[in-house]
């Protein structure tokens, strides 16, 4: 039998400075405790507040304009107090606000980051996707897939808000960020509209004038056909662990809204208080109406309307609806797609008592 021996520390070094002169590594160096045997994340449970949020875009109102040097977007990023350097808001997303004012145009461009806007405030404001263009109401879910043109542009009365998601940190690790500027013969210009979400035609499962598969997913969830669908699932039986939540799909797939984020709707009837569990997605909820707290690995953090918090990857959470009279309503965003893809997707739930 042959016996190993670890040679004498004087002996393991002078290996180790051989080894990485030529750019080479021996994994005897790892300490022991970097393997762990549960998910460990830099991620951290937080809650911005809505008022702070709303504040800030307020203030960025009167004192950022766009279109005005390198600003094309008045948009506030949520930050997670784990990736203070990178200023993302998971390791995989990014959430923040964007303020439109009337009269405004944020010009068009395209990347190879997705992006969401789930609207919240005002009305005449809309963005044009690849032709189609898409006004927004408060509750509407649009999508821009990525790689597609878009612009927003506003034509109604007051301020318009609405939630930005991307998938920013998720390309960035792939290093595939492409970003390119809407221009023809050099100049800048207005995206040509050639279909609409008021068009009779447009439909959820086939957005006009779509030339192939890809083009044609709806780009366009509406609240008034999403709520109703919401409010009939919370009639039924509420899942223990996420109340009644309904996922957005894309129905020429039957999968998620997009190939790295999925997004849901989900409501709590009052007095509901969801069971616990884990998995190793990471959510950012959004509390578009009512009042309640979510428990994150032990800790409560109470939200209201407009507030948003980070559930990071394997931690426990479970969700309460503090009214006893008045329903109430999140919207999230996942990074389970990506997880799912690669068989990494694993959730732990609480036993029902
Ligand atoms: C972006 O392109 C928009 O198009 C909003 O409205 C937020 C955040 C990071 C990178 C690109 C938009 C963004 C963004």
């Amino acid at each position: 039998m042959i016996e190993s021996k670890t040679a004498p520390s004087a002996v393991v070094e002078e290996l180790d400075r051989e080894l990485a002169k030529k750019w080479l590594s021996g994994i005897w160096r790892l300490p022991r405790g970097e393997r762990p045997k549960d998910p460990k994340t830099t991620v951290q449970p937080y809650l911005w507040k809505w008022a702070d949020i709303y504040d800030g875009l307020l203030q960025a109102r009167e004192k950022i304009g766009i279109q005005q040097g390198n600003v094309e977007r008045r948009v506030i990023r949520l930050v997670n107090p784990g990736l203070e350097k990178s200023e993302m808001t998971t390791h995989t997303m990014l959430m923040s606000f964007q303020l439109i004012q009337p009269g405004e145009v944020a010009p068009a461009h395209r990347h190879t980051m997705a992006a969401i806007r789930f609207i919240l405030k005002g009305h005449g404001g809309y963005t044009t996707v690849n032709g189609h263009r898409m006004m927004m109401e408060a509750g509407d879910l649009i999508l821009t897939p990525q790689w597609t043109w878009h612009e927003h542009a506003h034509e109604g009365s007051e301020p318009m808000v609405w939630i930005d998601g991307l998938d920013v940190p998720f390309i960035n690790a792939l290093q595939v960020i492409s970003f390119e500027p809407y221009k023809v013969g050099g100049e800048e210009r207005r995206l040509d509209v050639t279909s609409t979400s008021e068009d009779p035609s447009y439909s959820l499962t086939r957005a006009v004038g779509a030339k192939d598969a890809e083009a044609a997913r709806p780009l366009h969830y509406r609240w008034r056909d999403s709520y109703p669908a919401l409010k009939r699932l919370a009639e039924q039986s509420p899942d223990p662990y996420d109340g009644a939540a309904l996922e957005y799909v894309n129905p020429l797939t039957g999968g998620a809204t997009l190939p790295t984020m999925s997004m849901r709707l989900q409501l709590l009837n009052p007095g509901a208080h969801t069971r616990a569990h884990r998995h190793t997605s990471t959510t950012i909820y959004h509390a578009f109406s009512g009042s309640g707290a979510t428990v994150i690995d032990g800790k409560k953090y109470e939200w209201e309307k407009g507030d948003t918090f980070v559930v990071p990857l394997w931690h426990w959470h479970e969700h309460v609806n503090r009214s006893s009279k008045e329903e109430a309503v999140l919207f999230s965003m996942h990074d389970q797609p990506i997880l799912q893809a690669f068989g990494l997707y694993r959730e732990e739930g609480q036993p029902g008592l």
